[in-house]
């Protein structure tokens, strides 16, 4: 970044930059939907403390004690995925909480404001940070697929979408062990969203914002995505063999057992 020398710091830029095309090129980011953040507290905040603030304080909807202090790289509010990649430190925002976690403020590159999901993005890295997981990056986007089958009710109850989408081919079960949690339907932006997602970080890898989208966490970026990814291409299995005009086997329980035990998952 300009206002900050930290080689670090650039290759979570660069990393932004590239999930952001890989958004796109799937077509999980229509306009501005979607959103990225990565927690570089321990790679930059000695040097984000020192910088004057671009803009803010702006208070958070809830004080967040585990991350006072702490720097996050943001996507920005209303900004393309399309020019996240092609444009990263136009579109993106480093931010830095207060040191009563009750506020932030942006202090590179330039006065981006973060995404309207930051309630659910800062509350999820306050949580992992609370708790002492490894978790450093979060992932929310629009998957075509998944999105279309949390608009059938039978999809929605406890772990009957996990169960399908595991049976749709074997990798999905290995990359994605405890699978797609499941949120009802909730204001975009809202802190009643991001504290129904940390209610199920848990149990689940993914979880999934009924008629919305998806969000995943992970030690990295690419983990993150990978995690939605893997479950997108068993959505689209599903899919593929439903317009072929047939109900898919999926793999049965015996099958999945087997597989269980032989990856020890
Ligand atoms: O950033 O995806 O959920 C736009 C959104 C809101
Ligand atoms: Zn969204």
């Amino acid at each position: 970044m300009k206002r900050i020398d930290n080689k670090e710091l650039d290759l979570r830029v660069e990393v932004i930059a590239e999930v952001a095309g890989y958004l796109w090129e799937r077509g999980w980011a229509e306009r501005n939907g979607g959103n990225i953040s990565i927690n570089v507290t321990e790679l930059c905040a000695a040097e984000a403390a020192a910088l004057p603030a671009l803009d803010g304080p702006y208070v958070l909807p809830k004080a967040l004690p585990h991350i006072a202090g702490g720097c996050f790289l943001v996507t920005g509010t209303g900004r393309r995925m399309r020019y996240v990649a092609s444009r990263p430190l136009e579109n993106i925002a480093l931010i830095r909480v207060a040191a009563d976690g009750a506020s932030y403020e942006i202090v590179a590159d330039e006065a981006v404001r973060p995404t309207s999901e930051l309630p659910a993005h800062l509350s999820i890295h306050d949580y992992l940070a609370g708790v002492g997981r490894p978790e450093r990056a979060v992932v929310h986007t629009h998957p075509i697929e998944l999105i279309a089958m949390t608009h059938n009710p039978a999809f929605l109850d406890k772990d009957v979408l996990t169960r399908l989408l595991w049976s749709m081919i074997p990798e999905t079960r290995a990359f994605c062990p405890k699978g797609l949690g499941i949120v009802p339907y909730t204001l975009p932006g809202s802190q009643l969203l991001a504290d129904r997602t940390i209610d199920l970080l848990d149990e689940y890898d993914v979880v999934m914002w009924t008629k919305h989208g998806a969000l995943a966490v992970g030690t990295d970026l690419i983990e993150a995505f990978d995690q939605i990814d893997v479950l997108s291409k068993s959505a689209r299995i599903y899919e593929s063999a439903r317009s072929m005009g047939f109900v898919p086997t999926g793999m049965s329980d015996a099958e999945m057992q087997e597989l269980k035990e032989a990856f020890g998952l």
